[in-house]
């Protein structure tokens, strides 16, 4: 297993060191006055977004990631030093939410920024800051305060512009592989991708990323196949590509169609209201695709779907005509 996209943790930011009771003692000097230090400060748990990263497989063995402690105070007025931070490096697009109640505390979303969710405790105050007129020789000092503590949930959803649907075997990976520089697993058998991978496509001056999941089958959203765990990573994206597979011996490119937009709805209706853009990969093997395509075409109509395009991943027929469709639809 070395794919984890869900993490439980507990982060404790470090406490603060105790401030210090102590009186100055020096020859000939009898009643030195207060001169205990302050404690450190507590170091912080920081989150830090790599997007070098993208599992959150660190946290799937330490579940207490705790921040230093700051040091105590001293005499001669010496403060203690400070706790280190504690910084987890995270993927980008990881959220972090409460693990009681599931509400969001952070989106990390934007990439090399370093958040802090859990502050260190201040440090306590040594005798020397209670000295006054009428108390020459305070014995008073305090506690450190403690470093915060929070039960977090860590979930990756990968950031990506378009999410690839489709059947084991459709052509998935290989689409992804002959337009970005991501090196999928490709295999004629299904199930070959066990893990979301992410590409970018240069689209002149800009681009657009694009996330292969793993395939999906009938019966996915009550767990069948690798279920449809999978589809928290395209559920951000802007828009859904299905890959249809013309050479699938058990399902028509419709029957794929329908059966694929019936278990993301069953998962997520609001799916749906992305941007829909169909293919039918694989139209190398024909000598004339177009047949197929208007009866694919006619039953797509009727659901509202007109974004229908041929293509071949392995020849890159139509391939450049399609990114351009769906890098137009952004703006
Ligand atoms: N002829 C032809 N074969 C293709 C094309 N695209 C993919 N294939 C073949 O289809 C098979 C499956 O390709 P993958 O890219 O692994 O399919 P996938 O959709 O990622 O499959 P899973 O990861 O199992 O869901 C491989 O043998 C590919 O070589 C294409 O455009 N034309
Ligand atoms: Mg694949």
């Amino acid at each position: 297993m070395n794919y984890i996209d869900e993490a439980l943790i507990e982060i404790r930011a470090g406490n603060g060191g105790s401030g210090c009771l102590s009186f100055r003692r020096e020859k000939f000097i009898p009643r030195g006055g207060p001169d205990g230090g302050d404690g450190g400060r507590g170091g912080d748990i920081i989150f830090h977004v790599k997007d070098s990263i993208n599992t959150l497989i660190e946290f799937h063995h330490k579940k207490i990631l705790q921040a230093q402690n700051g040091r105590p105070g001293a005499g001669k007025n010496k403060t203690g030093a400070d706790g280190n931070d504690l910084i987890l490096e995270i993927p980008l697009g990881t959220l972090i939410l409460d693990q009681a109640t599931n509400n969001l505390i952070q989106d990390c979303n934007e990439p090399n920024k370093k958040y802090t969710l859990a502050k260190g405790g201040e440090g306590g105050l040594g005798n020397a800051r209670f000295k006054s007129s009428t108390n020459q020789a305070p014995r008073k000092t305090t506690k450190g305060e403690e470093g915060e503590l929070f039960y977090i949930k860590l979930e990756l959803q990968s950031l990506a512009d378009v999410g690839l649907v489709g059947f084991p075997n459709a052509g998935k990976s290989t689409f992804l592989s002959a337009v970005s520089a991501a090196r999928p697993k490709i295999g004629d058998y299904p199930f070959t991708t066990l893990r979301p991978n992410l590409g970018t496509v240069k689209m002149g001056y800009g681009s657009m990323v694009i996330a292969d999941i793993p395939g999906i089958i009938e019966g996915a959203s009550e767990g069948l196949g690798l279920g449809l765990r999978f589809l928290k990573h395209i559920s951000r994206t802007k828009s859904l590509l299905f890959l249809l597979d013309p050479i699938n011996t058990e399902l028509s490119p419709v029957q794929q169609f329908k059966k694929l937009h019936q278990e993301l709805k069953k998962y997520d209706i609001s799916l749906l209201e992305k941007n829909i853009f169909v293919a039918v990969n694989k139209c190398d093997i024909f000598e004339d695709s177009k047949p197929l395509l208007e009866e694919l075409g006619l039953e797509l109509s009727k659901i509202n779907i007109r974004n229908l395009y041929p293509i071949s991943a392995v020849t890159s027929l139509g391939v450049k005509k399609l990114l351009e469709k769906i890098y137009s639809s952004f703006n």
